[in-house]
């Protein structure tokens, strides 16, 4: 069973993550994870923040000679901006008075999490739900995309859409141009539309959203499960992707356009072939079917709102006085989209991790890979076997 918990502020000392269940003798090192999270880091849009930052994860425990040793894994980001936030993030009580942040900002977590934490200072609120957290779900996914690696799955993401400028589908993304592209789009046309989005954006204190489509190749049949609600993967993709912060919206393959069709146009045509094996003829169900993976690419894409921190802000009202006042205005991204991408793709592993572990089990690798391939040997039509 993988899973993980993380800690850490936005502008405390450090992020930090315990993940548990990975198997042993799973080669895994800093450079691996170091390379997502500078991923996650860049894309047009982002704030002054990203400048100071540079994200590595030191790898503490569950990691011996540069393979895993089945013990918890643990991960300690450091923030470097910590150190221009000592008073104000102090474990300690400070010595001097701290400013408090009372002005509400619309569509963040200030309102609800000051009522539900008794506060009168919306800081302490602002500080986890800031998407800095994402930098350590990241991490974890960097270890989750590793112990794919050794089934030969893949996982890819790009921004679709970013301020209503939409990206023209096409059959084969091209992931190389993507991670080449400021906005992680490979659509060099809608790419111009969107960096342009971005700096009118800028320009009139404003925030934008955007969509982010994430892929995942070579995943076997029969992951998850149609025999109860919390065992369905298209279920627990739903949540991991909803839980990434601003997402709004989750879609699995078609997603809302099913909607629309009728039956004939919507189900993927089940085929056979003894070299490939099952396949389908399209893949409007997006890899999954009964809440299980049916061995095509699982496709999900989200809905990302637009960040609510804005330099022009939003009428609001104060939380101590409850007069009329601007939004808190702090420093801030205007768009975050490519980003939430390199996220959605960390949640993804992350579901896909903990469903490969469930199905095929194993406290090393080795094990786990040779119940793998027992189990793919076994997935044939019933008479041919
Ligand atoms: C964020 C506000 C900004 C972002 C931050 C998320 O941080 P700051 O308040 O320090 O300028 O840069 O994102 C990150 C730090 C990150 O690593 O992604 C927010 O309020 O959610």
């Amino acid at each position: 069973m993988f899973r993980f918990l993380t800690a850490g502020e936005s502008h405390g000392r450090g992020l930090v993550a315990i993940i548990e269940g990975v198997p042993a003798g799973l080669a895994l090192d800093e450079e691996y994870i170091a390379r997502d999270l500078a991923r996650r880091q860049k894309g047009y849009g982002r704030g002054a923040r990203m400048a100071i930052e540079e994200d590595r994860a030191e790898i503490i425990s569950g990691v011996r000679q540069g393979l895993t040793i089945g013990s918890p894994i643990s991960l300690l980001i450091w923030n470097k901006d910590w150190q221009n936030w000592k008073d104000v993030m102090s474990v300690f009580p400070a010595e001097k008075e701290i400013e408090a942040v009372t002005r509400l900002r619309p569509g963040h977590a200030d309102l609800a999490g000051a009522m539900k934490y008794n506060l009168d200072d919306v800081r302490p609120i602002m500080e986890r739900a800031s998407a800095r957290e994402t930098a350590s779900r990241v991490a974890v996914g960097a270890v989750a995309r590793r112990l794919l690696d050794e089934f030969d799955i893949t996982i890819h993401s790009h921004t679709v859409c970013i301020g209503g400028q939409w990206a023209k589908r096409a059959e084969r993304v091209d992931w190389a141009s993507v991670e080449k592209s400021p906005v992680r789009c490979a659509d060099t046309k809608a790419e111009k539309a969107m960096l342009a989005a971005i700096v009118k954006a800028k320009k009139t204190g404003d925030s934008l959203g955007g969509v982010f489509e994430v892929v995942v190749s070579g995943v076997p049949i029969g992951l998850g499960s149609h025999v109860h609600w919390d065992r369905r993967l298209d279920g627990k993709i739903a949540q991991a992707i909803m839980s990434i912060n601003a997402v709004k919206g989750v879609e699995i393959g078609a997603g809302f356009a099913v909607a629309d069709l009728p039956g004939s146009q919507v189900h993927d045509v089940i085929e056979f072939n003894a070299r490939s094996g099952w396949r389908h003829a399209t893949n409007r169900a997006g890899g999954i079917e009964g809440g299980m993976s049916n061995g095509e690419p699982i496709i999900v894409s989200a809905a990302v709102k637009p960040i609510p921190t804005m330099s022009k802000p939003l009428p609001s009202v104060d939380l101590r006085t409850g007069r009329k006042v601007k939004a808190h205005i702090e420093r801030s991204d205007i768009c975050v989209v490519p980003a939430a991408g390199v996220i959605g793709e960390a949640m993804l592993a992350i579901v896909l991790a903990e469903a490969m572990l469930e199905k095929f089990g194993g406290d090393y690798i080795d094990e786990t890979l040779r119940n793998y391939r027992g189990y793919l040997n076994s997935i044939g039509p019933r008479k041919m076997l």
